[in-house]
């Protein structure tokens, strides 16, 4: 049986997959290690397979995409071209980079080779000889522990030319990026490992898997994404496909941050709690003498949903009724069916002593940061929302301010090449029309320049 290090013992509510050996008490990296616990049986298994039946598993699993965006991942694959002649690529995108998201980085830390396998498997599948983790730079301890364990898998055979005596051959090399958010945009990101600057490219028409690196087919996924091939193939799709909620089925890491009790990883079976039981009965409700206030349930891009209101709900018979927020469901499509989304699983949670305009102003001086200024709208719009929301929280804006912080959101959303332009101005939006008293009182001179903690509380 699994034991885990003090302290970091997972929830009775849990399903540890993709976390199973994170933090295991007598773990490490080591190939051995891995193979000691049954790791690249998975592997084996592909490998007997034709590579269009592991697609169809993969379709049959019904899993989605864990990078932010919760597209097919079979499906996905289906998309290269079926005359293609050019070399197809598999690239992880190992960018993660978005405010409040830290799940993958505990698989590139600790489990580096749950990673290869889902990325041979996978590579196997699409009919790709050449795979590139795209890892961010902030990751350095991260990139020394992957390049020692693909290394290990070469002089292994789980790597390299003929796999195992499959016939098949595959190299992977490791990309470390720069530290640019938008880097882990799956188009930035082709264009940072050909080597050239890396903004955006216009999709559609061009998807990645149609013309992505070099020109060539390109399957893109994200870390969680690629391990839970490995997990398909050890349930068969249709197992893997009737576990949790029907539209987005498997286990998916949440990782809570902010005015929690017991903030960290947790790793659920999808729709199998709701926001209610993830706050209260896993992460401990919230602080002492507090109460929660607003949740940003899918990373800092997504809209911040109250806590305090109720939520138009249609029932399944085609009548509407009321959902409190604590009552809806970790899911997918229950989160989107509610305005915002579920992201890359990146809950948010602040209470009643945080500071809306401040929240706001953090996230605002996030993407004026890192807007990678091709698109006019994103370019201009974003530190434009840093400056409002700053003079706003220094209580030296006026009333007029709080409505033009809206209008520039609403000038930079669907306006610009990539998904950066909403991104940048959901929090916008969201916040300041869900929490406006908040900013319209700063902007009373008597109200003006209530004091702020770093933290972002009111004193
Ligand atoms: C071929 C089609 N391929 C879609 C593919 C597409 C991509 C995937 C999703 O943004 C979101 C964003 C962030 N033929 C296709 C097709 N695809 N239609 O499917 O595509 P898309 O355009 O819906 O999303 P995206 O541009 O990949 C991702 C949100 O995620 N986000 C995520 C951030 C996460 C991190 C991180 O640290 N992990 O940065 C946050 O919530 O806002 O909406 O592969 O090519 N017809």
């Amino acid at each position: 049986s699994i034991t885990y290090l003090p302290g970091k013992e997972p929830h009775p509510r849990e399903t540890r997959r993709i976390l199973k050996n994170i933090n295991r008490e007598g773990w490490n990296t080591s190939i051995d290690c891995y193979l000691a616990d049954g790791g690249y049986e998975e592997l084996k298994k592909a490998l007997g397979m034709e590579p269009k039946a592991v697609i169809d598993e993969v379709k049959k699993s019904g899993l989605r995409g864990r990078g932010g965006a919760g597209f097919p991942t079979g499906v996905k694959w289906t998309f290269i071209p079926p005359n293609n002649t050019k070399p197809v690529y598999l690239v992880c995108n190992c960018d993660e980079s978005e405010p409040g998201t830290f799940k993958d980085r505990y698989i590139v830390h600790q489990d580096p080779h749950q990673l290869i396998e889902g990325m041979v498997i996978s590579s196997y599948a699409v009919g790709a000889h050449l795979a590139y983790i795209y890892m961010r730079e902030e990751f350095p301890i991260a990139a020394e522990t992957m390049l020692k364990a693909l290394q290990e898998a070469r002089e292994r055979g789980f790597l390299g030319k003929n796999i195992l005596g499959s016939g098949y051959d595959l190299e992977i090399h490791l990309h470390r990026g720069a530290g640019a958010y938008i880097c882990g945009e799956e188009t930035a990101l082709l264009n940072s490992l050909e080597g050239v600057r890396p903004y955006p490219r216009i999709k559609p028409p061009y998807f990645p898997a149609a013309i992505g690196l070099y020109g060539c087919p390109t399957i893109v996924n994200n870390v969680e994404s690629l391990c839970q091939v490995k997990h398909v193939i050890a349930m068969g799709g249709e197992a893997y496909g009737q576990e949790g909620a029907k539209r987005s089925p498997g286990t998916r890491i949440i990782g809570v941050s902010g005015d929690v009790r017991r903030p960290g990883y947790y790793e659920i079976v999808s729709g199998s709690m709701t926001f209610g039981e993830l706050l209260y009965d896993v992460c401990g409700g919230p602080r002492e003498g507090r109460e929660f206030k607003a949740v940003i349930p899918g990373g800092s891009s997504s809209k911040v949903m109250r806590t305090d209101v109720e939520y138009k709900t249609r029932n399944p018979d085609g009548t509407t009724g009321k959902i409190s927020f604590f009552d809806i469901p970790l899911d997918l499509d229950s989160i989107a069916q509610y305005g915002s989304m579920s992201g890359s699983g990146a809950v948010i949670v602040m209470d009643d002593s945080r500071s809306m305009p401040w929240a706001l102003n953090n996230i605002n001086r996030f993407y004026a940061h890192e807007s990678c200024g091709q698109c006019t709208p994103c370019r201009e719009g974003c530190p434009w929302m840093m400056k409002l929301s700053t003079r706003i929280l220094e209580g030296k804006g006026a009333p007029s301010d709080v409505d033009l912080l809206i209008q520039v959101a609403n000038q930079i959303e669907g306006k610009t090449v990539c998904a950066f332009g909403e991104a940048a101005s959901w929090p916008t939006q969201a916040m300041v029309s869900k929490f406006k008293e908040e900013f319209v009182a700063l902007t009373d001179p008597f109200n003006a320049c209530l004091p702020h903690s770093a933290e972002g509380r009111e004193q």
